[in-house]
């Protein structure tokens, strides 16, 4: 048996977002957004579910932080619902919108726990949309105005500030694959929409010093790793051209101010160009404070021709997967933040999401024992510390999630949470995963 220490200045804490957990869609002032759209049009969510109710957070927030409090976290990620702040996305602000996110961030300071903030976690005004949405330049400006407005207004009490939340989600699978919303299916809107985001982001960093606001900034990309199944040199391309779209995409541009060449080719090839104007690129890659990596999977796959983007097609090389499809590959977590610190260097990192989905039962003792999420956590866990004693920059996990929640296109069926959510009666109840991991913060580590 061995002992894994965590630091003792590492944040663990949980995470959630604005629509996947509020509810209260109609209340305090809030305007609808793109994601309200979408869940009432028919077949774009698994079972018609919306998030006009989702687990009543908007009332409810009280009992969460209390739930966090008995965690043990430092720290807590959530967003701020934009359409709650801007409810056309731009022009009058809406008080309530403000004051409802400052009793969340009350209450979490009062709990001593800190904020960590996402502005865009994907619920886009729907006034926007109908005006060309990330589509449109002037999206960037309306972002930059509301992220100016929630800085002053809770400027000193958020530690951590992240802009996107997965900007390829936001971009490609909204935009290209069709499977979030907006819901195109068109390659040149997931190339325009990933560029504005991270114009949008550069933009908002330059805001942030520029108005001398206090804590740190950064954003969030989603990482999948990409092996080759084989030695053969197709695989080998065609592996590097997915994970290239998942990660240098988004992590090039925010580092390095640049595409991934061969990638910008490959999209040029298929009649998709990236919408650079002078000064764009330098504008991403502003400096920022540390880098959020949500992380969930890795595949291996191979060379077939016309399969999707890449001529890629994955290969099931018999890793256990989660009730959501994912492969369990704890290995892959140690790969890609061992990479993102060699390419893109001593910048801390985060994980800001990292976590499970399996269909859960609760019990008659009102227990859930979640085995299989439990030893998902453990397993990333342990790789968490080998990157620590590796000496990657990693200084927080946030786990992905503190409550079963709006799973987006696969509704409430696809549980994340430590805790259960019971959608008929809104209660919640904690998970055998949330005590291990209470007891993970509680002795600063783990034996295995
Ligand atoms: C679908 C891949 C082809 C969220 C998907 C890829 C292509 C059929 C979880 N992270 O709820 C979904 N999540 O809000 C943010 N991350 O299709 C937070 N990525 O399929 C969580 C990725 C995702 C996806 C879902």
């Amino acid at each position: 048996m061995a002992r894994l220490d965590f630091p003792q200045d590492f944040v663990w804490g949980t995470a959630t977002a604005s629509y996947q957990i509020e509810g209260a869609v109609q209340e305090g002032g809030r305007g609808p957004s793109i994601w309200d759209t979408f869940s009432h049009t028919p077949g774009k969510v698994v079972g018609g579910d919306t998030g006009d109710v989702a687990c009543d957070s908007y009332h409810r927030y009280e009992e969460d932080i209390a739930l966090l409090k008995k965690l043990g976290v430092k720290a807590y990620r959530f967003s701020i619902a934009w359409p709650r702040i801007f409810p056309k996305g731009i022009g009058e602000v809406n008080q309530e919108g403000l004051d409802y996110y400052a009793r969340v961030v009350d209450a979490l300071l009062a709990a001593g726990i800190q904020p960590c903030v996402t502005l865009y976690h994907w619920d886009l005004p729907q006034a926007l949309q109908d005006q060309g949405g990330w589509a449109s330049r002037s999206t960037i400006d309306a972002f930059v105005k509301y992220a100016e407005t929630v800085f002053q207004a809770f400027n000193g009490k958020i530690k951590q500030w992240i802009t996107f939340n997965e900007t390829w989600c936001v971009s490609f699978l909204s935009n290209t694959l069709g499977i979030h919303a907006p819901g195109f299916k068109d390659l040149q809107l997931g190339v325009t929409v990933a560029h504005h985001c991270l114009v949008a982001h550069g933009l908002t960093v330059k805001k942030f010093r520029e108005l001398g606001i206090q804590g740190e900034i950064g954003t969030t990309h989603n990482l999948n790793w990409c092996e080759p199944h084989s030695t053969s040199p197709e695989d080998a391309e065609a592996a590097r051209r997915s994970r290239a779209w998942n990660n240098e995409w988004f992590m090039d541009p925010t580092f390095k101010g640049t595409y991934p060449q061969f990638l910008v080719d490959w999209f040029r090839a298929k009649g998709a160009e990236v919408p650079i104007e002078p000064g764009d690129m330098e504008t991403i890659a502003q400096k920022i404070d540390f880098i959020g990596i949500n992380f969930y999977t890795g595949n291996y796959g191979r060379y077939k021709e016309n399969e999707g983007l890449f001529d890629y097609e994955e290969v099931q090389v018999g890793f256990d997967r989660t009730d959501i499809g994912w492969n369990v590959y704890p290995e892959a977590l140690y790969k890609t933040l061992k990479w993102v610190h060699e390419e893109y260097g001593d910048t801390p990192i985060y994980i800001t999401e990292n976590g499970a989905c399996y269909d859960d039962e609760l019990t008659a003792d009102n227990r859930v024992h979640d085995v299989k999420r439990t030893e998902y956590y453990r397993k990333h866990f342990v790789q968490c510390h080998r990157l620590i004693s590796s000496g990657v920059p990693l200084k927080g996990y946030f786990a992905w999630s503190l409550l079963d929640n709006f799973e987006w296109a696969e509704g409430y069926r696809k549980r994340f949470g430590i805790v259960y959510t019971d959608y008929e009666t809104l209660a919640r109840h904690p998970k055998d995963s949330y005590y291990f991991i209470r007891q993970v913060i509680a002795d600063g580590g783990f034996d295995v």
